[in-house]
């Protein structure tokens, strides 16, 4: 049940946890329907060689790892604040939230409730973008582009990157393969 859910999320907050076997990023989305744009933020964390942590207390053999829930903001809305709430006890870094349609609050509302912890949102749908980014002023978002949500997901490895050199090494040699395909590209294009 949500009251589970929630349950679970207060009990790990209070676990005093050691940051190091907690996950690094969350990723929340307002419904499972959000999960095929939301697959670009795995994708990308998996590409980092991120793992993903089912069990908070149980972390995989990975340096790097993240989670991932549904939690909708009209439906759930005890559960949105449980985990806003808890974020930065439960060791997370930083938050990748993706929503749609003309009742996106999960993105901004998160925003606000897990301050300080940074959250960068992921429109799922075009029409969605302006309430997504339209956040009042003194409550800030980092937000991409309609459906960017890997891109969303380097920007929050980007973050992690800040205090991690393994990670800054990573996206470094991630760059330079996105150079190198460039690269590749132009030179078929004169074969
Ligand atoms: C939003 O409503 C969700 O993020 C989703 O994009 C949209 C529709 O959800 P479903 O009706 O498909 O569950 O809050």
């Amino acid at each position: 049940t949500v009251q589970d859910l929630i349950d679970r999320l207060e009990a790990e907050a209070a676990a005093d946890a050691d940051p190091e076997t907690t996950p690094d990023v969350g990723i929340v989305m307002g419904s499972d329907s959000d999960l095929p744009v939301m697959e670009g933020a795995y994708d990308a964390l998996s590409e980092l060689g991120f793992a993903e942590q089912t069990d908070f207390h149980d972390a995989p053999d990975a340096r790097f790892t993240f989670e991932s829930y549904v939690v909708s903001a009209h439906r759930t809305p005890e559960l949105m604040y449980a985990y806003g709430e808890t974020a930065a006890a439960r060791g997370l870094d930083v938050i990748v939230a993706g929503a749609g349609g003309k009742s996106a609050d999960l993105p901004n509302m998160t925003a606000s409730i897990a301050y300080p912890i940074p959250v960068i949102g992921v429109p799922v749908q075009e029409k969605s973008v302006d309430s997504v980014i339209g956040m009042p002023t003194g409550a800030p978002i980092v937000a991409v582009d309609a459906g960017k949500s890997f891109n969303a997901a380097l920007s929050a490895a980007q973050v992690l990157a800040r205090e991690h050199d393994e990670l800054e090494e990573r996206l470094a040699a991630y760059h330079e393969d996105l150079k190198g395909g460039v690269a590749d590209v132009s030179a078929d294009l004169h074969d």
